[in-house]
Order: structure tokens, then C-alpha cells, then sequence
């Protein structure tokens, strides 16, 4: 059975935001916020299909191509394609396609990738140099925490599955309008994870059978507008609507020493190295566990449970 969400708490919105105040009184509260009136130069204007197309040239870029909007990683209900980034513009721009791979009805998503996804780091001032002179991404961090510009370019209508990233996050909204639903990471035992994706694809009509701890999360949503900025904190779930064609661009920076991030992860979604070595000891934590009878098990399970809420988390207050 499913059954329809409707409450949700509106995402804050700060207007007129300056370097000052989003860097002294914004980004150390590490909340999800729309800054809204931030200068982000004359893409706004120019960003049209028929000029991204012109400008971004024929590289090819790696695209999902999905029959439904809603893009479905457990079931893989959509495909992985390569066009030039000129004919991908203007199909992800029109509603049905004379060409297409799957149905005239497909929606396209980009996320862009480098050069070499293996060894190189999506930055749109290397891959679309005329392109990214028109977009000014806003000097809220330090340049040497820099890691990734991306370009995010969807069909109307298209969803991206809850997710989280490591790093800190701009996501400039340049064109089209976005529903955009975040959950804090303190939700993360009721979003029913995958890796970094939640299995809760369909999160405006719940499975409450499948997935009954969703509904007793707390849940931020908000529309961006062209040319608002959501400020996505490392670790908060977000998942998105392109209610229109939308071309927007996201900004990673680091928030902790780079001695915390894997060097070869030029996608940037690695969880940290001390996270990564603390699930693989789990993970033989509980293969040991397993050579004990079930009464015992479930025994020293109990305790290890116990030793990490008291050990690690802040917010548990033993009774
Ligand atoms: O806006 C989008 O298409 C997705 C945004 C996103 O997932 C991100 O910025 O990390």
C-alpha cells in the first residue's frame, strides 16, 4: 500500500547573500540553505539550449537515458548513452524525440564527468572553457579546497534517487525550476541506504510496508528558481526534480583535511578513509559474530550496539 507524504518542513531561504555572511554566519551552521540574489553572471541569460548547444561544441559526453522520469539504480530502469554534448542539449530540451535509444518519451540526465572519469576531475573550466567564462561561481570557500564544478543538465520532469556526497556543495541553479527534498544525516538509519543512495525511490508515495521508517523522517523541501543556490553541507540527502529543462552547475569543496578523502576518487563520493576502514572492521565484526551459536550472537551483538551508541554518537542519552 502506498500512501501520500505531505508535510514537510520549507528549506530556509537567505536573500542578498554576501561573501561575509555566508561564510561567518551560513556555512559554519552546516544547515541546507537557498541563497537567493547571489550573482552568478550572464549564464543566467545566455544559457539557452540553442547556445549551450553552439558553444559546448560535439564532445561527447556519457548521459542516463531513462524511459520514466523517475530513474529507478536498483531495478537499472535506465541505460548509460554517449552523445555530443550539442545533440544531447537539444534533446534534453524537447519533450519527445525523433531519435531516440528507447522511447520518443526518454528523459535525459547529465552529470558530468572528466575528461577520463578514471583519472580526471569534472571541472567545467577545463571541458567547457567558453561556457564556464559565463558563469561566476561564487568565492564562498577557500580556492584551495576546491575539487569539482559539474554539470547537471535534465529533461523536465526527471528525478535523481536521494543520495549524499562527502563534500561541501553548491548547486547552481541556471535555468528551470528544481523541487528539491533534503533529509538531515541524522535520518540516515530510516532512509533504508543503499551505499550512498536511499532504496526509497518514490518518496511522495511510500511503501510503507516495504520501507515503514521513512514516513517518521523529517523532510526539507523547497523550489529552486533560476539562479538560486542550494547550499548542500557534506552528508545531507538530497534527492531532485527538474520541473522544467534544467541546466544547472554544482560546486564540491572539501570541508576536511585531504588527508581524509581518497586521492583516486575523481567522482568525489567516497565516503572518508577512517568511515570506509571503520565499516570494513564492522563488516568482520560480524562475520566473527557469526561463528557463534544465535543465543550468543545476538548477545554480544546487543553489546557491540550499545558500545557504539554510547561511544560514538552525541545525541544518545542512556537511560
Ligand atoms: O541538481 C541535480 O540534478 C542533482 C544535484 C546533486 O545531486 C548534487 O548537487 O549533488
Amino acid at each position: 500500500m502506498s500512501s501520500p507524504i505531505k508535510t514537510f518542513k520549507p528549506l530556509h531561504v537567505v536573500s542578498d547573500v554576501s561573501h561575509t555572511l555566508f561564510t561567518e554566519e551560513i556555512y559554519p551552521k552546516r544547515l541546507p540553505v537557498i541563497l537567493r540574489g547571489v550573482e552568478i553572471g550572464p549564464c543566467q541569460e545566455k544559457w539557452t539550449a540553442e547556445y549551450l548547444a553552439e558553444k559546448g561544441g560535439g564532445k561527447e559526453v556519457k548521459i542516463h537515458v531513462a524511459p520514466t522520469p523517475q530513474m529507478d539504480f536498483i531495478q537499472k530502469n535506465f541505460v548509460y548513452r554517449s552523445l555530443p554534448f550539442n545533440e544531447f542539449v537539444q534533446r534534453a530540451a524537447r519533450l519527445k524525440q525523433d531519435n531516440f535509444f528507447i522511447s520518443e518519451n526518454e528523459k535525459y540526465y547529465l552529470r558530468a564527468l572528466g575528461d577520463d572519469p578514471r583519472k580526471d576531475i569534472a571541472d567545467i573550466s577545463h571541458q567547457f572553457p567558453e561556457l564556464a567564462q559565463d558563469i561566476h561561481i561564487p568565492p564562498f570557500f577557500n580556492k584551495d579546497r576546491f575539487f569539482s564544478s559539474v554539470f547537471r543538465i535534465a529533461s523536465p520532469g526527471i528525478q535523481l534517487w536521494t543520495h549524499y556526497d562527502v563534500m561541501d556543495n553548491l548547486l547552481i541553479q541556471v535555468n528551470g525550476r528544481k523541487r528539491v527534498v533534503i533529509f538531515s544525516p541524522k535520518e540516515a538509519d530510516k532512509l533504508y541506504l543503499n551505499g550512498d543512495k536511499s532504496e526509497v525511490l518514490d518518496i511522495d508515495n511510500l511503501d510503507e510496508k516495504k520501507f515503514p521508517l521513512f514516513s517518521h523522517t523529517e523532510r526539507y523541501e523547497g523550489i529552486l528558481n533560476p539562479g538560486d543556490i542550494l547550499f548542500i553541507p557534506a552528508l545531507w540527502f538530497h534527492n531532485v526534480i527538474s520541473l522544467d529543462f534544467g541546466v544547472a552547475v554544482n560546486v564540491f569543496w572539501k570541508h576536511l583535511d585531504d588527508n581524509f578523502y581518497d586521492s583516486k576518487d575523481t567522482y568525489g563520493n567516497k565516503d572518508p578513509l577512517p568511515a570506509t576502514r571503520a565499516m570494513q572492521i564492522l563488516d568482520r565484526a560480524l562475520k566473527t559474530l557469526d561463528e557463534l551459536p544465535l543465543e550468543y550472537r545476538e548477545f554480544y551483538a546487543r553489546r557491540l550496539v550499545h558500545r557504539i551508541q554510547s561511544k560514538a554518537l552525541c545525541d544518545h542519552h542512556p537511560t
